[in-house]
């Protein structure tokens, strides 16, 4: 019966979020409350980004006559003018967690200036998310995301920038949600990564990865070539072994996908090392901090692997501006070893 039990004991995200609650007595719910609104924004976006569309105009509220065919400019939502996918994203998180009434400021890539939330709506938490990360890739059908992080605001005083200019390890949660062949939600409050499905039958996020923990040693990295003129020397250093070992090891695959949700994934669950370096034309590389940087790094930690930015460890990095940008290297703790061996060897050269 123990089948049957696994298939009737449904663990949904809320029950497993409740039962990591009650590791935590002195929480009122609040933060299964705040958990629950960042679920419903993410089954929100699936819907959106899985209707289908382009030329087929089978996009359930297409207008036909105003269709672009690329689903990335058109969502018709209830007759609103057509709206780029990332911009309504955004909207239904900012929307869905002020109506938790439990945070306080929020960050998001799509705006330039943080959300403060209004005093009669205010809770104790601070959201950092990219509600649609890797969107321009759409159009084409490879997986895109979204990811979040959240904070404890500082203590009780008007919320303001320093609420979220914290460092990534005071972090209590972060996660990713993937819009792919299947909707995958991936979450760690801090003790362990849990990966959930959504079951669309249910409309339920079903725990389907418990426990994840990243192979300690991988066969893939994950960087985008094309940036390879530009490349330091310890990054130019660590991808050219990872092509022509000199130990009588194997080569390891590469594997890029450009969408950094996707590429993510796939680490945590194969293994191996993802690279977005800094390089000549951008010196602090492309990747975001607060909602891209530090989320991911969060979740390698608590899966047993680790992120290193080429200077230190990603998560002790105290950011000066909400957008602010750092190179990443993330991935099984071994090969993050290696890389963080090659740019102390050449600190020590300077
Ligand atoms: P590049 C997508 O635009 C994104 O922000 C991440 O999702 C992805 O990892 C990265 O940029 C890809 O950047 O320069 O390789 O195209």
């Amino acid at each position: 019966h123990a089948a049957d039990a696994h298939r009737t004991d449904l663990m949904t995200i809320t029950r497993y979020v409740l039962n990591e609650q009650s590791r935590h007595p002195e929480s009122r719910g609040d933060f299964t409350i705040l958990l629950n609104h960042i679920v419903l924004g993410c089954k929100f976006v699936c819907s959106a980004v899985n209707k289908a569309c382009g030329s087929s105009k089978t996009h359930r509220s297409c207008r036909g006559d105003k269709c672009s065919g690329k689903l990335s400019t058109c969502v018709s939502i209830k007759g609103e003018e057509q709206k780029k996918l990332d911009v309504l994203s955004n909207e239904v998180f900012i929307k869905a967690l002020v109506s938790s009434g439990r945070t306080c400021i929020l960050v998001s890539e799509e705006d330039e200036e943080a959300t403060i939330v209004e005093p009669s709506r205010r809770g104790r938490y601070c959201v950092v998310f990219d509600p649609l990360d890797g969107s321009s890739n759409i159009d084409c059908g490879v997986s895109i995301g979204t990811i979040f992080g959240i904070y404890m605001m500082k203590d009780d005083h008007e919320p303001n920038l320093d609420d979220v200019l914290q460092p990534g390890k005071n972090m209590l949660a972060a996660g990713y949600c993937m819009y792919g062949s299947s909707c995958t939600l991936v979450l760690s409050t801090g003790a362990g990564v849990n990966g959930f499905t959504l079951d669309p039958s249910l409309g339920e996020f079903i725990l389907t990865h418990p426990d994840i923990k990243i192979p300690k040693k991988g066969k893939i990295y994950s960087v985008n070539e094309g940036n390879a003129k530009n490349w330091d020397g310890p990054t130019a250093k660590y991808v050219e072994k990872c092509k022509y070992p000199k130990d009588g090891s194997s080569a390891k695959s590469l594997r890029y996908i450009g969408s950094m949700v996707a590429d993510v994934h796939r680490t945590l669950l194969y293994g191996g090392i993802f690279l977005y370096p800094a390089d000549k034309k951008s010196p602090s590389g492309k990747l975001r901090v607060l909602y891209e940087v530090f989320p991911m790094s969060f979740l390698m930690e608590q899966a047993g692997g680790q992120a290193f930015t080429g200077k230190q460890r990603a998560l002790d990095l105290v950011p000066k501006k909400i957008h602010e940008r750092s190179p990443i290297f993330l991935g099984s703790y071994d090969d993050v070893e290696e890389i963080k061996a090659l740019y102390a060897a050449e600190e020590k050269k300077e």
